[in-house]
């Protein structure tokens, strides 16, 4: 997959932002992401003082490989869009342009037929998204200090947020994504040695565990 193309973004809260990071991070098509607070008005949100934002998860995808409709279908498979949490961890698409809005808007009225409680998703624009502090970003690979040092990925690297590997490597790591997929893309992420093989031990582990956060 040659990463150099023009991409497209997707934003979505889903609750804690740290499980759609690994989901979206191990999605063929799905460039690289990023997490941070969005949806609210106060100014340079943080973690400890977050305002009326919400945890979300926003993505550069490739659209020859990956389409919107496929990444909503994802959304919707992996939260619980009935749950009426804090606005810390509400369900959200914040669209980009009409086509995602209508995309939006239809599949919310198909997936209120599937379940009893009503769906509390929100629709609304995308205006501005405020990146969350670097240790919640890839969250689970920066549980693993040896992997992030082998792949030069420090604590307050940049590449946290636009490393296309780390991206990968956070979702792989806690069994996103798959040993079959991992074994075809290995390669072609560059991975060889004991790298891969620590990181392919992980995806067998953890394949079918679900998503953790
Ligand atoms: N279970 C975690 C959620 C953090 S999330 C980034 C915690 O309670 O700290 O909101």
């Amino acid at each position: 997959h040659n990463l150099d193309v023009p991409t497209k973004k997707a934003t979505f809260g889903m609750a804690c932002f740290w499980a759609p990071d690994a989901l979206f991070g191990a999605t063929l098509g799905v460039v690289r992401t990023r997490v941070g607070y969005c949806g609210g008005t106060k100014n340079n949100p943080t973690y400890r003082s977050l305002g009326d934002h919400t945890e979300a998860i926003d993505i550069d995808y490739d659209p020859n490989v990956i389409t919107y409709s496929q990444l909503l279908e994802l959304f919707w498979q992996n939260h619980d869009p009935t749950a009426r949490n804090k606005l810390q961890y509400t369900s959200i698409i914040f669209y980009h342009d009409e086509d995602q809005k209508e995309a939006a808007d239809k599949t919310l009225k198909d997936q209120q037929k599937r379940h009893k409680a009503s769906i509390v998703t929100k629709v609304i624009p995308f205006k501005e998204f405020f990146d969350a502090e670097d240790y919640h970003q890839k969250y689970r690979l920066q549980q693993h200090p040896w992997l992030c040092s082998e792949i030069g990925v420090g604590k307050t690297s940049p590449l946290l947020k636009s490393s296309h590997l780390a991206a990968r490597l956070n979702g792989y790591i806690i069994g996103q994504g798959g040993v079959a997929q991992f074994n075809k893309e290995a390669e072609q992420l560059g991975l060889e040695g004991q790298v891969r093989d620590y990181v392919r031990k992980l995806v067998e582990e953890n394949e079918g565990n679900g998503l953790i956060c």
